[in-house]
């Protein structure tokens, strides 16, 4: 039969896992009730709770070193079956062994779907010498009878919904019924195989494999069909046959996998970003996320699958700093890139270059389509091009550097540049002209944005952001538009309708603006944490009325209800977006240029926000000594931590959480830290409660409790306290007989006494313990500016570069410090330095990532640690920073304090902290030297 295979070259995400996990040759995956997922490995089992994985071995009671198959139970009992015995864990997750029956010794499972559970609850299990029916005794203990099936190997096993179990037997396909075993190979004209993959899909049709071979089988028709994956092909066992959320099929082969579309394998390999390694098991999990086992090289999921996809310059781009997009009337995807322009034919993944003599196409800016659809292309480098879509012929004039091109209500294009805003009539022959008019007479001023807003009746007004300010066009020319209370100007805009449009700029977040006439009359701004960072880049209004915002950490869409990340762990190529890089397709999808490809967003309505998840206490451990629910445990000065999880894979960067420990606090404490630990906690009954929100704090699990207990030691004891209790009672009652009278009058008052003075102590315990928080502060902060002091801050660094080192990311720090700071302190005295200081130390807070540190290094220096930031993203970040200080209005006693900073950046992959410190200080110093107010970078 013929086989139709679709091709893809676009490149997907995959993340690899492999940090913690001890054997990296993954044998088998799955996931239990809970949500952990449960991986099998040729040296032990291991738990997964998203951050960390926990061994379950010989200590735990699994002897049988190599993992071959894992399955869950309805009733939530996870099977697990090794080359040396079949075990099972119940809901708390504690080991028991289920013994082969005599004459067997032990049990031996093999690799592929060899448990099965039916309909009615059956639960079997088939290992090298047969197979065997598991039935649940008393607890959690199981035991396992033969099951009379044909005698021979048994390769796989399968129950249908109907009750009949199906079965890889010897070379045959057998069926078993009422006891009885037909073979259907030959019926069925099925090749003489070992078939060790078996399911049933949603439509009822039974799906088999041997190493190689893959059949659907039609029961009801009695008929085979071959499916064989296309290319050579691995001849190996642990080649799988799973399905997907959709009840897509997947077969992997060697190092790429096939997803049964339309009929057809589409093939998903090294190309599109999968590894060079051969996949050794495949698993689809509640979110729908698809899992891999590498072999010898751990865990991999798909991000972003069906959602998300990408081009970068591997797959033939220009360059990977992506600039712009549009889709022409072709059906054509041009694509804007910093070395040049491409574009890709429609139904095809091959990137072309355009190019054409004398035609500069570097920078590529901007991309529009004419009325008549051309094609056109405004260069940053000063040029702008004019393309025919039908002969792909170029024309070019040379203007300022172009920010963005937009094609007017009067079908005229309009262009904004570096020294002007200039407009294009039409006639080739015409250069594009200057604006000059009453408003807008500006030509030397930098027009940085366009933009279209639709008013009532379907009225189309244009705007253009300028270093000058804010422009409308009316019928009578350009109008300056009066800021109002807003008090910004805008650099980057985008439309909205009636007069509302948001806006980005030189200030921190983005503003929507609402605009009467020539007055802004209402504003609103919008920052963390509905976006993912203060640094906006490109700002986009689609044609659902949705805002995008390209940030250096990510892109947020705001569909008028909620704000959503996405970043690069939701499929996102790369974090960095890029200036005017937003743009949408014909058909609603999103087009996102980032400087690390662009990424195509393909459906952005059917994307699932993010839930929260009820957390679960992954681990929780006094002095080291793990403690369960209910644990009573006694003093001791060790301290405890907890350890919380949403048990999410697909959303882990959008979870914070919300704990308390009940017994020390009442207050809810909010963390996007997983650890928690509680030094020297008192004697006394406690109660650990977590909660998980999303990124908006929109939505909020239910709450997870963990009760606990620590008993006082013997001179804490309550026995004592009931002895002293008693010696006092007697002496009392002595006093008591010897003075009654005078007694019974000094009672009432000695009873207030004792009361006012229990108040005290208890007053007196709970200050003692704010204190000591506030002591912990006070050690990791500095005073004056709150940020982490320099002890911290060093061990940040150690931390980061040392994880940078791991996870073979880049690490960037910045060096920051205050020119001419003396002089500061000496014209407006030194408490107007104090404040300065203070307010620097905000600005460089608000402009961090939820990832980057920010500490006090010296007097008047600061340390930025920005993990994951390469040399060109630290520059881009350091010069934000600059402008940011530079910009900031600092009144003290009537006198306005003008500050600015040298910044010394440091790049790469370090190998120890003292060394970034060291290079990062050698370019501050040059920063210095240079005249102050700048930026030195160096890279490691
Ligand atoms: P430059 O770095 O540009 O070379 O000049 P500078 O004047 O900033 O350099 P220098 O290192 O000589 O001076 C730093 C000054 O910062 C000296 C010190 O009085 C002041 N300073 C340090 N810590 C504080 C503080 O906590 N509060 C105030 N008000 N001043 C501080
Ligand atoms: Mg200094
Ligand atoms: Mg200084």
């Amino acid at each position: 039969m013929l086989l139709a295979s679709l091709c893809t070259a676009q490149r997907l995400s995959f993340s690899t896992i492999t940090n913690g996990l001890e054997n990296l040759n993954v044998n088998c995956i799955t996931q239990d009730r809970t949500g952990y997922l449960w991986v099998g490995t040729e040296n032990g089992l291991y738990r997964f709770d998203g951050k960390q994985f926990r061994k379950f071995g010989p200590t735990e009671g699994i002897r049988g070193r190599t993992i071959q198959s894992l399955f869950v139970g309805q009733d939530g009992t996870l099977f697990v079956g090794t080359t040396a015995g079949l075990y099972s864990l119940g809901p708390d997750q504690r080991v028991a062994e289920i013994r082969a029956p005599a004459p067997l010794e032990d049990f031996s499972i093999r690799i592929g779907d060899v448990f099965t559970q039916s309909a009615s609850g059956q639960v079997v299990v088939a290992d090298r010498s047969g197979a065997y029916t598991l039935t649940k005794v008393a607890g959690d203990q199981w035991t396992a009878k033969p099951l009379a099936l044909e005698p021979g190997n048994i390769w796989s096993v399968n129950y249908a919904l109907d009750g009949t179990l199906w079965y890889g037997c010897g070379f045959d396909l057998c069926r078993y019924d009422h006891g009885k075993t037909t073979h259907v190979s030959d019926e069925l004209l099925l090749p003489k195989k070992n078939w060790l993959h078996l399911f049933f899909d949603r439509q009822g049709h039974l799906w088999i494999r041997s190493w190689v071979q893959i059949i659907e089988i039609f029961p009801v028709e009695k008929r085979a069909e071959s499916h064989d994956l296309p290319g050579e092909g691995t001849a190996a066992p642990y080649n799988s046959l799973v399905e997907d959320a959709d009840g897509r099929v997947i077969a992997s082969q060697g190092a790429s996998f096939g997803l049964w579309t339309n009929n057809a394998w589409n093939m998903i390999a090294e190309k599109n970003g999968l590894s060079r390694f051969d996949i050794s098991a495949l698993f689809t999990d509640r979110e729908g996320s698809i899992w891999m086992g590498l072999v010898g090289h751990g865990l991999m999921r798909w991000v972003g699958q069906n959602q998300w996809e990408a081009y970068t310059s591997t797959d033939g781009l220009s360059d990977d700093v992506v600039w712009s997009s549009v889709r022409d009337r072709m059906g054509r995807l041009w694509i804007g890139t910093e070395s040049g322009l491409d574009w890709i034919a429609p139904g095809s993944n091959e990137v072309h270059v355009w190019k054409s003599p004398g035609i500069m196409t570097v920078r590529a800016a901007s991309l529009a389509l004419d009325a008549n659809g051309y094609i056109w292309m405004g260069s940053a480098a000063g040029s702008l091009v004019k393309i025919n879509p039908q002969t792909l012929a170029g024309r070019q004039w040379n203007v300022h550097e172009v920010y963005r091109l937009l094609l007017g209500a009067d079908e005229r294009m309009w262009i904004a540049t570096g020294g002007g805003l200039y407009v294009k009539n039409a006639g080739d022959g015409s250069p594009p002209e200057l604006v000059t008019g009453p408003g807008a007479a500006l030509p030397e001023q930098r027009f940085s944005d366009l933009c279209i807003d639709v008013g009532a009746g379907g009225a189309k007004t244009m705007w253009a952001a300028s270093d000058a300010g804010l422009f409308r066009l009316a019928p009578d020319g350009w109008h300056k538009i009066d800021m109002g209370l807003a008090g910004i100007n805008p650099r980057e805009l985008t439309g909205g309708q009636n007069g509302v449009l948001w806006a980005s700029g030189a200030f921190q977040g983005i503003v929507r603006l609402q605009i009467a006439g020539d007055r802004v009359v209402e504003t609103q701004h919008v920052s963390k944490p509905h976006l993912l960072s203060e640094q906006i880049v490109a700002i986009y209004m689609d044609h659902r009325g949705w805002l995008w915002v390209g940030q250096d950490a990510g892109l947020t869409v705001y569909d008028g209800h909620t704000w959503r990340g996405f970043t690069e762990s939701d499929g996102l190529i790369w974090n960095d977006t890029d200036s005017y890089a937003i743009n949408e397709d014909t058909d609603g999808s999103m087009w996102i240029g980032t400087s690390g490809g662009i990424s195509h967003l393909i459906d952005p309505q059917s994307i699932p926000g993010h839930a929260a998840r009820l957390p679960v206490v992954s681990d929780m451990r006094f002095g080291g000594r793990e403690i369960s629910n209910g644990a009573t445990i006694k003093w001791s000065a060790n301290s405890l931590t907890a350890t919380i999880t949403a048990l999410s894979f697909r959303d882990t960067q959008h979870m914070h959480f919300r704990y308390r420990l009940l017994g020390l606090e009442q207050e809810w404490v909010d963390t996007t830290n997983e650890i928690i630990r509680y030094p020297r906690l008192e004697p006394g009954n406690y109660r650990f409660q977590a909660a998980t929100f999303n990124d908006s704090g929109e939505e909020i699990s239910g709450i997870r409790e963990m009760d606990f207990r620590i008993t006082p030691r013997w001179w804490q004891s309550q026995f004592l306290y009931w002895l002293l209790g008693l010696v006092c009672a007697i002496a009392a009652a002595r006093l008591w007989r010897r003075r009654i009278r005078g007694l019974e009058a000094q009672k009432q008052h000695l009873e207030i006494a004792v009361q006012h003075r229990t108040e005290d102590l208890e007053r007196e315990k709970s200050e003692l313990l704010r204190a000591r928080e506030q002591m912990r502060h006070y050690a990791e902060h500095d005073d004056l500016t709150g940020l982490w002091n320099h002890r911290i801050i060093v061990e940040r660094l150690r931390t980061e570069v040392a994880k940078s080192q791991r996870e073979r990311t880049p690490l960037s720090v910045i060096l920051v410090d205050l020119d001419h700071f003396k002089q500061i302190n000496d014209t407006f005295g030194h408490l107007a330095g104090d404040l300065a200081l203070k307010e620097m130390g905000a600005i460089f807070l608000s402009s961090i990532r939820l990832n980057d540190w920010v500490g006090r290094y010296g007097g008047e220096e600061f340390l930025l640690i920005l993990p994951g930031s390469n040399f060109n993203t630290a520059r881009v970040r350091a010069e934000q920073l600059r402008l940011a200080v530079e910009s900031a209005r600092l009144a003290y006693g009537g006198r306005l304090i003008q500050i600015t900073a040298s910044f010394g950046v440091a790049s790469g992959f370090p190998t120890d902290e003292g060394k970034v410190i060291k290079i990062a200080d050698g370019a501050l110093y040059d920063a210095k030297a240079r005249g102050r107010n700048c930026i030195v970078a160096a890279e490691l």
